[in-house]
């Protein structure tokens, strides 16, 4: 069993801060910001890509709803919304969770960075959408 579905099962501890029949949400233990948080299924899928649409919206919903809830109440100046689909992208837990990153300042613990072309290369552009 994954370790986010012994929290879920209540087999191991955490900070969990809503729950419903479908849907946990927990602090992240390693704290990137004051408030990060991470909202996951409570039945396993491995990542975005797997999980149901329908409960996606769900979780989606209550992501928002904890986003607004997490600004307000730690007064931070806006957040970060996010989540890592396999290795390649950054995932080490592989059950499905949305980083919720509340946000203070430009330097308050996530460096995000876009490292994107400049100028932009229109034929590159037209061929990726042709795929
Ligand atoms: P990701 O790299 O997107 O798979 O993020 C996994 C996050 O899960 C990472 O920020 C640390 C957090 N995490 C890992 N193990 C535990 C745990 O046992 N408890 C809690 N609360 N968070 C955990």
């Amino acid at each position: 069993m994954c370790i986010f579905c012994k929290i879920i099962n209540k087999e191991i501890p955490a900070s969990i801060i809503y729950e419903d029949e479908d849907v946990c949400a927990i602090l992240d233990v390693a704290q990137v910001t004051e408030g990060h948080t991470l909202v996951m299924p409570k039945d396993h899928f491995e990542s975005i890509l797997d999980c149901p649409p329908v409960l996606l919206s769900k979780i989606i919903s209550v992501t928002q709803m904890l986003s607004k809830d997490i600004v307000s109440k730690l007064n931070a100046k806006g957040v970060n919304v996010l989540t890592n689909a396999k290795e390649a992208a950054g995932q080490s837990v592989m059950h499905f969770h949305i980083h919720i990153i509340p946000r203070y300042t430009e330097d308050d613990g996530l460096i995000l960075k876009f490292r994107g072309n400049p100028t932009p290369d229109v034929a590159k552009i037209e061929k990726i959408l042709k795929k």
